[in-house]
């Protein structure tokens, strides 16, 4: 199961449900303080996160027939695109909310019409054609433009250049940046169309047919080229330049499957930090999403050396400690466990912590201490912050990973 965004903002929502489900047993004064200094702006802050997060737009351009609507459905993982071997299929721009109930997450996808349509309809209606794919440009916003190249075309690839500078000068003077992907597609069928797409012959010709992009057709210079997996340099590059940010060849027929995966994973890096949730957790890219466990990891170790800024007693240190459990739960969450108690249960038992259901909340904040490394009887606040740290990469190794490593074995942030 993956992260579900929906469940969790609700569950976020309700931070008497979540608070109630920590073992507690303390004044009601404690409780009020816990509650509204140390959870509420640690809360706060998550679930504005994942309020903020939107769903990513994205939009694909391209020549009829270069495989627009199978790279979505490539992406998608199911046929939601038409896709047609011979007549122009999407005609006009087709724009698809995709739901994943699942995650309880949305991507918006905008599947336009083929440029060779656009330029190639006479003067006037390429005018209008082109025209007409700005207007929806600046009406959806995409986050990403996903260029679709046909990599046996790519030698006659002017005419799209020409479309893609026309569009760029107009975002330019709107002051809009989107990024674009070069996607070369059909290299399953280039040159020999048996030989599997990993022989070293296949890997060339794709190396071939991308660096004829780069020099003849962008005319970028070596240096503003890396490439994206050293050991397998076909699977793509990386661009420094403003617009074109990556070229990467794929194969999007269903049979054959081919470096989809590579795709998915620079589309999440290259999306704005609002869509990547929604991206993410449907993709449920660890490394990715460990991105996001970072920064949750951060807001709640803010909160704590915040608690500490007056010193308090180590006696006292089960103030945080609810905090911590909090943490180590969301990061569970995001790990794809489901929010609650037992989930942080899960990982303090597999650090050697008996936490069972009789355990008393003073004796379960003392063996946190244990494990977390504090000197001296009062805690300041770096030290509350670097020991929640430590705790939720610990938390983090261990809901991502598998990995089971002591806190105290962590370096601080
Ligand atoms: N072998 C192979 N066939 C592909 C690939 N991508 C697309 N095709 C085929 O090419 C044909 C056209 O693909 P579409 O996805 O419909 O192309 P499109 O860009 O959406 O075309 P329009 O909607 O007409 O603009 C279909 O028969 C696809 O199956 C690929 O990577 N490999
Ligand atoms: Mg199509």
């Amino acid at each position: 199961m993956g992260f579900n965004k929906e469940k969790t903002q609700k569950l976020l929502q309700d931070i008497d449900v979540l608070f109630d489900q920590l073992p507690m047993k303390m004044s009601a004064k404690q409780r009020a303080y816990i509650k509204n200094v140390v959870l509420g702006p640690a809360l706060k802050d998550v679930q504005k996160m994942i309020e903020e997060s939107r769903p990513p737009v994205m939009m694909t351009l391209g020549r009829s027939g270069h495989g627009k609507s199978s790279l979505i459905n490539a992406l998608i993982g199911k046929e939601v695109a038409k896709v047609n071997p011979v007549v122009p299929e999407t005609r006009g721009s087709t724009y698809y909310e995709v739901p994943f109930e699942e995650y309880g997450a949305t991507w918006r996808m905008i599947d336009t019409r083929g440029f060779f349509d656009v330029i190639n309809e006479g003067r006037g209606h390429r005018e209008d054609g082109v025209k007409q794919l700005k207007k929806e440009i600046l009406e959806h916003r995409p986050d990403i433009f996903l260029h679709v190249i046909n990599i046996k075309e790519v030698r006659t690839m002017s005419n799209d250049l020409l479309v893609m500078k026309d569009i760029g000068d107009t975002l330019k003077k709107e002051n809009i940046r989107i990024p674009i992907v070069t996607i070369l597609s059909n290299v399953d069928i280039l040159g020999n169309p048996t030989l599997p797409i990993e022989t070293p012959e296949k890997q060339g010709q794709i190396i071939q047919g991308m660096n004829y992009l780069i020099r003849e057709v962008f005319q970028i210079e070596e240096p503003k080229v890396k490439f994206l997996n050293l050991h397998h340099p076909a699977r793509g590059y990386i661009l420094k330049g403003d617009h074109y940010v990556g070229i990467i060849p794929v194969s999007t027929y269903p049979d054959n499957l081919w470096n989809i995966d590579t795709l998915e994973e620079f589309i999440g890096e290259v999306l704005p930090e609002r869509a990547k949730l929604d991206y993410l957790q449907v993709k449920n890219q660890t490394a990715q999403m460990k991105k996001f466990t970072t920064s949750v990891i951060k807001r709640f170790s803010t909160v704590a050396g915040g608690v500490g800024s007056s010193p308090i007693p180590v006696a006292d240190f089960f103030v945080i400690t609810p905090l911590q459990l909090l943490m180590i739960i969301i990061i569970g969450t995001l790990s794809g466990k489901e929010m609650k108690i037992e989930t942080a249960h899960e990982y303090l038992a597999a650090m050697g912590l008996n936490i069972g259901a009789a355990l008393g909340f003073r004796s379960l904040a003392h063996q946190l201490t244990k494990m977390i490394p504090m000197g001296g009887m009062f805690i300041s606040g770096g030290i509350a912050s670097s020991a929640t740290y430590a705790l939720g990469k610990s938390a983090e190794m261990y809901f991502f990973h598998g990995k089971v490593v002591n806190p105290k074995n962590i370096k601080g942030n």
